[in-house]
């Protein structure tokens, strides 16, 4: 039986599941059967982004698991977010109707700004200078950005704006100039970079936060045979087998015992049921303890390609 999955009540009274389907890196071809699965298994929320390229195929699976009468549209909590090619002030609302018009959704549940850094608009996701160079917008600013998605919010486009890949400073000046919260900041989470002092900035501020790559992401395309694989830790495997769970499952319990929104991303039926099926056992606060201590700020969404931009989120300590 799918399981009931719990959810956080976010700062303007809507609610969202604690666990939802990541779909970076799930290949348009696979992509349709693995949502389908996926809300089959019990999953309500569905994270996608217009960078990962595969938001029509998301779409028509959702659109398939509507009209076989398996959910209604009110039942699912879809995420999407806003490119930073896109972060010009007239892009910002027909990029967002755009990613609605691809899933189909006729609203999103949640709309996030992908990164805090703009930059140059263009054919491509990173439109490169003649030494391959990303080319920022340096005369972009995040908060116009925000002000652009609060007005994604008063035309019925969005229900709640959040951000992504935000630092503590980013947030607070989103907050102090906004006229709407950000909700929700989506962050790399894992015990290898447990993010304990963002997490408890935000909490002191309404915001929830979404642990992405919470397995540690082995698929990223630029990881190398000898990067450490956070499913393969010792000590997480033997934590697992003492009760008798995956790896993967206390990872994700991990994060759910914390207060925390995961989205593990599978395109295989048996892990996407593996990984929602974690609401039926309980780590000890010495099992969270020993899992907190592998912190080791093992970050591997890193982005250091583009550390030289100005908003670049990850040169102070949280
Ligand atoms: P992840 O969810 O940490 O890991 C995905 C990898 O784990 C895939 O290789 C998957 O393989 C494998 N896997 C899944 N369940 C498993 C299980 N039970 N046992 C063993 N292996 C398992 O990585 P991620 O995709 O980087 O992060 C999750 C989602 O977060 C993304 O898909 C995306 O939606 C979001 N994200 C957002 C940002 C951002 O900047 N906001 C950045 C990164 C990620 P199979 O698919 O082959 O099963
Ligand atoms: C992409 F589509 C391409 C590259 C890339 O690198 C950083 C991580 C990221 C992202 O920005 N959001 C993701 O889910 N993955 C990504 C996505």
């Amino acid at each position: 039986m799918a399981p009931n999955v719990p959810a956080v009540k976010l700062s303007n009274g809507y609610e969202m599941p604690i666990i939802g389907l990541g779909t970076w890196k799930s290949k348009p071809g696979e992509v349709e059967e693995a949502v389908k699965n996926a809300i089959e298994v019990g999953y309500r929320h569905i994270d996608c982004a217009m960078v990962y390229e595969n938001e029509k195929e998301v779409g028509a699976a959702i659109k398939a698991k509507i009209d076989d009468g398996t959910v209604k549209r009110e039942d699912l909590f879809v995420v999407s977010k806003l490119w930073n090619t896109f972060h010009q002030v007239d892009l910002v609302i027909p990029t967002c109707k755009k990613t609605i018009e691809d899933l189909g959704v006729g609203y999103l549940d949640l709309y996030l700004i992908h990164w805090p850094m703009a930059y140059k608009p263009g054919p491509a996701w990173n439109n490169r200078d003649e030494n391959g160079k990303t080319i920022f917008d340096l005369n972009t600013d995040y908060l116009q950005v925000w002000h652009e998605l609060e007005k994604a919010v008063d035309q019925g486009l969005v229900r709640s704006i959040g951000v992504s890949n935000f630092n503590s400073q980013q947030l607070d000046r989103l907050i102090n100039n906004g006229r709407i919260k950000p909700v929700n900041n989506q962050v790399e989470c894992h015990p290898y970079l447990n993010q304990k002092k963002l997490i408890a900035f935000c909490k002191e501020r309404g915001i929830c936060v979404t642990a992405y790559s919470p397995l540690g992401s082995p698929d990223r395309p630029w990881a190398k045979p000898d990067d450490p694989k956070l499913m393969e830790d010792p000590k997480l495997v033997e934590l697992a087998k003492k009760h008798g769970k995956s790896p993967a499952q206390v990872l994700l319990r991990y994060q759910v015992q914390r207060g925390v929104i995961a989205i593990p991303k599978s395109v295989h039926k048996e892990r996407l049921a593996q990984n929602i099926n974690i609401f039926d056992f309980n780590l000890s606060d010495e099992d969270m303890k020993l899992v907190d201590s592998f912190d080791c700020n093992g970050r591997v969404c890193h982005l250091n390609w583009v550390n030289d931009h100005p908003h670049f989120p990850f040169h102070i300590e949280f």
